[in-house]
């Protein structure tokens, strides 16, 4: 199913999705570095509107990049705060890899097994069409699933997101495909994931 690409990337073949995955992306000492400094984000635990209902979400988040990128989903209006150097360097590694240009980025923070995010694509207005969304997961690792959202005759596709791993969601992927990070019971430590993307229409 996986087959090497180039550099470090393997491609995930997968209909209607353009996937690519780059194991170790981070050299251990970077991961290590970048665990410690990404502590200190300033992280809040967004109360999102589902079914008209007001719910805390399972996990920390914050929300990074230039001021005219504003983001929201699910009722809630992220505010923005501006890059710290260690984002904006990752930033500017991230888009020499990938050749895909990104101006936020949006950090979550999975205290333990039972934090989470549910069946979801990456599809709001504000990203475009066809967004590229790159991944870089630090930590624990979890288990990443995705689902199409209309072939039944597709299986889910399992990935486990090893810390310092790059996953690149680009071209239909979020038209057709949903993910999510399931709830899990193993004893698991913390992990955070940087989720960097293009807001295309700033105001
Ligand atoms: O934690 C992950 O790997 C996925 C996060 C995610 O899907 C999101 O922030 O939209
Ligand atoms: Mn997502």
């Amino acid at each position: 199913m996986q087959s090497e690409l180039f550099g470090g990337w393997q491609t995930i073949d997968c209909p209607d999705a353009e996937l690519r995955y780059w194991p170790n992306w981070l050299s251990s000492n970077r991961h290590d570095q970048l665990v410690k400094a990404l502590e200190h984000l300033n992280w809040d635990q967004s109360v999102i509107t589902i079914a008209g209902r007001k719910v805390l979400t399972p996990r920390l988040n914050a929300w990074y990049g230039d001021q005219y990128a504003r983001y929201g989903y699910s009722g809630v209006d992220m505010p923005i705060n501006p890059w710290t150097d260690e984002l904006e360097q990752l930033r500017d590694d991230i888009q020499s890899d990938t050749a895909c240009k990104f101006n936020s980025v949006l950090a979550n923070l999975y205290r333990d097994g039972s934090d989470s995010v549910d069946w979801h694509a990456d599809d709001e207005d504000e990203l475009g069409k066809f967004p590229t969304i790159a991944s870089l997961s630090l930590g624990a690792p979890r288990k990443f699933l995705m689902r199409h959202r209309t072939r039944r005759d597709l299986a889910k596709i399992e990935l486990i997101l090893e810390p310092g791993s790059l996953l690149v969601m680009s071209g239909p992927t979020q038209k057709y495909w949903l993910h999510k990070i399931p709830k899990t019971k193993e004893p698991v430590g913390a992990r955070i994931n940087l989720t960097f993307r293009l807001i295309i229409q700033g105001n």
